[in-house]
């Protein structure tokens, strides 16, 4: 189970940071949240704000078999976006792992691995969601809290507990087809195959058409040249 084991923090650096120290002290499937994070970590050393009022936390795996980290992010992505069905909140998975509404960022994914002698001991799912906090003035064009969508307060131990038990729920059935999690995770993908979309290529923004998706490349093809999109800022919309 996610969860069983808990830990809440008042104030940490980064849940990511904590469980790397000390994941030798939690089991499997223990989760860490903090109530607020001091150094949040986004992906490639990026800022994560994480005041108080949001969910901000950690879930550790001790995976004896190792299914790629891609595998729990989109988990944890289809978890959210589907929790959030639920509130009636239509969030969609911009391509490769943030959480959308509206065209704005509502949570973020940040899954590590650490490995000891070249083997993975453990995998680290950060799980990002502006729940009850403001969005400061500079991040106001790109990002929302769920209590801006929906008018009102969330329960943040609903969401924790919803979340966690959809994540195992889609684990425990999907491991060993984690081709089916991609199918999933494909659904709830914008942009999707098929669709047309403009994209920077050599300071040139340039349209072409999605021909395939994976978790590290778009690959889009530009009417017999197929180029490989490997980052979200090359893509115009
Ligand atoms: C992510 O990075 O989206 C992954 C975020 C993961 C955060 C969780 S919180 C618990 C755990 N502990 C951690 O230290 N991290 C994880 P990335 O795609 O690199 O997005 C970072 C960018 O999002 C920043 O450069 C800002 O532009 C924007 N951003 C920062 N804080 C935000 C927020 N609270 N809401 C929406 N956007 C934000």
């Amino acid at each position: 189970m996610i969860g069983e084991e808990i830990e809440v923090l008042y104030e940490v650096d980064s849940t990511n940071e904590f469980l790397k120290r000390n994941y030798k002290s939690f089991h499997d499937g223990a989760i860490v949240v903090a109530i607020k994070q001091t150094a949040g970590k986004g992906r490639m050393g990026r800022t994560w704000y994480s005041p108080e009022g949001g969910l901000w936390y950690s879930v550790l795996f001790k995976p004896k078999v190792h299914i790629g980290l891609h595998v729990y992010t989109k988990v944890f992505s289809i978890a959210i976006v589907e929790v959030l069905k639920k509130l009636k909140v239509k969030a969609y998975i911009k391509w490769p792992n943030d959480i959308y509404y509206n065209g704005k960022k509502l949570a973020g994914i940040l899954s590590e691995a650490v490995s000891v002698n070249d083997r993975v001991v453990a995998i680290i799912v950060g799980i990002g969601i502006n729940v009850n906090n403001d969005i400061p003035d500079d991040l106001k064009d790109i990002a929302i809290s769920l209590k801006d969508i929906l008018k009102k307060k969330v329960k943040i131990t609903y969401l924790l507990d919803a979340i966690n038990k959809h994540a195992w729920n889609l684990l425990i059935s999907y491991r060993n087809e984690t081709e089916n999690i991609t199918k999933l995770w494909k659904k709830y993908l914008v942009p999707r195959e098929g669709d047309r979309i403009k994209i920077k290529v050599d300071e040139q923004i340039v349209e072409g058409t999605v021909l395939k998706i994976t978790e590290d490349t778009l690959y889009v093809d530009m009417g017999g040249k197929v180029i490989g999109v490997q980052s979200i800022h090359q893509i115009v919309e």
